[in-house]
């Protein structure tokens, strides 16, 4: 059985959208990052296809997905999917990650309950309390911690904050902060009271994979 706090020590999240510096084909240059990242030891994938930039065509993605799935399996890393419910079904992903503004929580839990790990995420404390009893969310995504670039529609930036509060609340559910979060910042955030950061462009834009990684690690 997974160890979901092990599982989001650092977790990486990413689609062909955020790859583009690579000036290779979009299918490509995600696999070169995601095969690099696993190496490296991340502990988790999430894919994450979405926003300007991201493709469009759902066999493509679905296509992609079931790459991404495989390489993450050699390395048996768990694999997760953003959103897409009847994707994560279809190709057997190890989990989903929900947002507060996708379908009903209740819904996506009478899917995917004993097929899918399930991540749900979270921007205020009010959230993190009336979902707190949901024994089918594996964990809880929290942010944006720090000001992003990779999330155009990304809510108000929490802080450090959000998490000792939730901690603070007794709310012992596994969390996962996201949001801005570089080598640098990672330690603050843990020492906040997260289980692990999930991260975008720290990892999809790192010069140095295994150093960037290694310091993500820290604890
Ligand atoms: N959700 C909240 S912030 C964010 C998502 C998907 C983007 C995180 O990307 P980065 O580059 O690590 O700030
Ligand atoms: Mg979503």
């Amino acid at each position: 059985m997974t160890d979901i706090r092990n599982m989001l020590s650092v977790y990486f999240i990413a689609g062909t959208q955020d790859c583009r510096h690579l000036d290779l084909p979009p299918q490509t240059a995600l696999l070169t990052i995601l095969a690099e990242a696993l190496k490296c030891g991340i502990s988790c994938f999430q894919f994450r296809e979405k926003g300007a930039f991201s493709l469009q065509n759902r066999q493509q993605i679905a296509q992609l997905a079931i790459q991404c799935r495989d390489l993450c399996r050699r390395y048996h890393v768990p694999f997760f999917i953003n959103d897409d419910v009847d994707l994560a079904l279809k190709i057997q992903a190890d989990g989903l990650h929900v947002g507060q503004d996708d379908r009903p929580i209740e819904q996506v839990i009478a899917q995917c309950q004993g097929k899918l790990l399930l991540g749900l995420s979270i921007n205020t404390l009010q959230q993190a309390l009336a979902n707190r009893t949901l024994h089918a969310v594996d964990y809880f995504g929290i942010g944006p911690i720090f000001a992003t670039q990779s999330k155009a529609d990304a809510k108000t930036v929490v802080g450090l904050d959000l998490i000792r509060q939730i901690r603070q609340q007794g709310i012992n559910k596994p969390l996962v902060a996201i949001g801005g979060i570089t080598a640098e910042t990672a330690l603050s955030v843990r020492q906040a009271g997260a289980d692990g950061v999930a991260v975008i462009s720290a990892i999809a834009q790192t010069a140095d994979m295994s150093s960037t990684i290694q310091q993500l690690q820290r604890n």
